[in-house]
């Protein structure tokens, strides 16, 4: 037996896309449910009322703008603050944060200039654990990085490298894992100058890391891709008390730990999409009681040059389905060979009785 409901004790955690008028037309009682809002692309950001987390990532929208708003949902009474430098907005189970700092903050007055990214991540990265220790919702369950210049390189290497280092510092630094049980997240480059922005989802149940058979493991990448691994799982699961909706990771197209089809942005959306159907199917493998799908979940894809978004775009309609909602933006990915790269999020499409407690 199954049915298409939510499993009746969770407070159903959710992501729209939706365009700027359609934000501006909901009603007052609609934004009560809103843990926050990512609004994408050039035009001004919408009117949130004031206590609703807004994330300025500030990156471009390809094509349509009819999905450039992204908003997280959840359907319980929702209590904004602010703890440090963390904006976030919360139900009893999950929560909703983010960090912008602008590294002139960190300007070095003596040493060296080129530390400031470091020291701007490792800021960012303190600032949301103690957030989540004050909070009492220990668990990061997905993290979204944006930085500037991802791929620039300076005195002290390559901006994306240094960004691996100091946050993978700062996981330790916070007595967390940095293998095995690591968050979902995705790091993209935004354009120079851009103060680093951090949104993130946590929750006060663990959520389960899983990997990808078809690549290494981003912790375990080998020293030629920088001195740090990267502290990422390839997708998660949240808990039966937030809805267990997958979280799949931004993903690119590497096979083991090597980029593959260098030069040739549809070849590359192919076998990222393949490499999210790999995650589905560990993800199903890894649950009892319920099912993911390509069809059920939402999905983020970003493009290195705007040049190749019709060609990406074409691959993706033919991988996951013209019906479903993508939201294409443009933006640097962490390796300079990599054009494009796709994340998703959606709940299960499926919970069978038998599965439930
Ligand atoms: C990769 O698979 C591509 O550093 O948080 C994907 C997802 C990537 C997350 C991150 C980086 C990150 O290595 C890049």
């Amino acid at each position: 037996m199954s049915s298409r409901a939510r499993e009746p004790d969770a407070a159903a955690l959710r992501v729209d896309y939706l365009s700027r008028a359609e934000l501006k037309s909901q009603p007052a009682s609609w934004w009560r449910g809103v843990l926050g809002v990512v609004p994408f692309g050039a035009t001004p950001a919408p009117r949130t009322t004031d206590d609703i987390p807004l994330v300025p990532v500030g990156l471009e929208v390809l094509g349509s703008e009819d999905l450039a708003c992204e908003v997280w949902q959840l359907d319980a009474a929702l209590i904004s603050g602010r703890t440090g430098e963390v904006h976030y907005r919360r139900g009893s189970e999950v929560l909703f944060g983010h960090v912008m700092i602008p590294e002139a903050d960190f300007e070095a007055t003596h040493g060296n200039q080129a530390e400031k990214l470091q020291r701007v991540t490792a800021r960012a990265y303190a600032e949301i654990f103690a957030a989540l220790r004050t909070l009492g919702c220990p668990h990061l369950l997905r993290v979204w990085n944006y930085l500037a210049s991802i791929n620039e390189e300076d005195a002290l290497g390559e901006r994306y490298r240094q960004f691996n280092s100091a946050r993978r510092a700062a996981f330790l630094l916070g007595r967390r894992a940095v293998e095995g049980d690591v968050p979902a997240a995705c790091a993209l480059g935004s354009a120079p100058g851009s103060p680093l922005v951090i949104y993130f989802l946590a929750s006060t149940a663990r959520a389960r890391a899983l990997e990808n058979p078809r690549q290494v493991s981003a912790y375990r990448y080998p020293s030629e891709y920088g001195p740090a691994s990267p502290t990422f799982s390839r997708a998660a699961i949240a808990a039966p008390t937030v809805g267990r909706q997958l979280f799949i990771s931004g993903t690119a197209s590497i096979l083991g730990h090597e980029s593959v089809h260098p030069g040739d942005a549809a070849a590359q959306a192919r076998e990222s999409a393949a490499n999210v159907a790999a995650l589905i199917e560990a993800a199903n493998a890894a649950s009892t009681g319920v099912r993911y799908s390509a069809e059920a979940l939402k999905y983020k894809v970003y493009v290195r040059y705007a040049s190749d978004f019709a060609a990406i775009r074409e691959e993706f309609s033919r991988h996951l389905g013209s019906r479903h909602p993508i939201t294409y933006l443009q933006a640097d990915i962490c390796r300079r060979e990599l054009l494009v790269e796709i994340e998703a999020v959606g709940g299960p499409d499926r919970v069978d009785r038998a599965g439930r407690p």
